[in-house]
């Protein structure tokens, strides 16, 4: 099945929202591969947003997830990308709708709490970057069959 990379931000763990946020996506029904606590380093950020790496924004994005440690997950289940994605909302928090992560919980642009990948594609290289093979964890989650039907468990 689809992973996709989660990160809590330095700001998402200040403000003691680590349980909050693992706890959606549990309760989504996706499955948890992998999660770790990380200091991130200059080296890992510029490969990390390699898309931003000339943005004026960068040197404040960098130097803010360095700030504190982050919390990395794996999430897992069919189209968990695009899932993720759409239960963290819109990257500007204030913007974000109500009943997302960001919309209920964060009013700003960068202090936006969480990252996700924005496709199955940008989540295969984030889990790349962000995780070593023992990290991740392949077991079985007894409760999907009352999560997926059959048919889509086995497309
Ligand atoms: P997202 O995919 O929603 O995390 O957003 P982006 O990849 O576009 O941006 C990555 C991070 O850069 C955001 F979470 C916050 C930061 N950012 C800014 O600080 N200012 C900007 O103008 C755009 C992004």
């Amino acid at each position: 099945m689809e992973q996709t990379v989660v990160l809590v931000k330095p700001d998402g763990v200040q403000r003691g929202l680590i349980g909050e946020i693992v706890q959606r996506f549990e309760r989504k029904g996706l499955k948890l591969a992998a999660l770790k606590m990380i200091s991130l380093n200059d080296a890992l950020l510029e490969e990390w947003y390699v898309h931003h790496k000339d943005k004026p924004f960068f040197p404040g994005l960098k130097s803010y997830m360095k700030s504190y440690p982050v919390v990395a997950m794996l999430w897992e289940g069919i189209d968990a990308a695009t899932t993720v994605r759409t239960m963290i909302g819109v990257t500007k928090a204030r913007e974000a709708m109500p009943g997302t992560i960001r919309g209920d919980f964060a009013m700003s642009q960068q202090y936006n709490l969480i990252h996700a990948s924005e496709s199955p594609e940008a989540a295969e290289r984030e889990r790349a970057i962000m995780f070593n093979p023992e990290d991740t964890f392949d077991w079985e989650k007894v409760d999907n069959i009352h999560v997926y039907l059959d048919e889509e468990r086995k497309s």
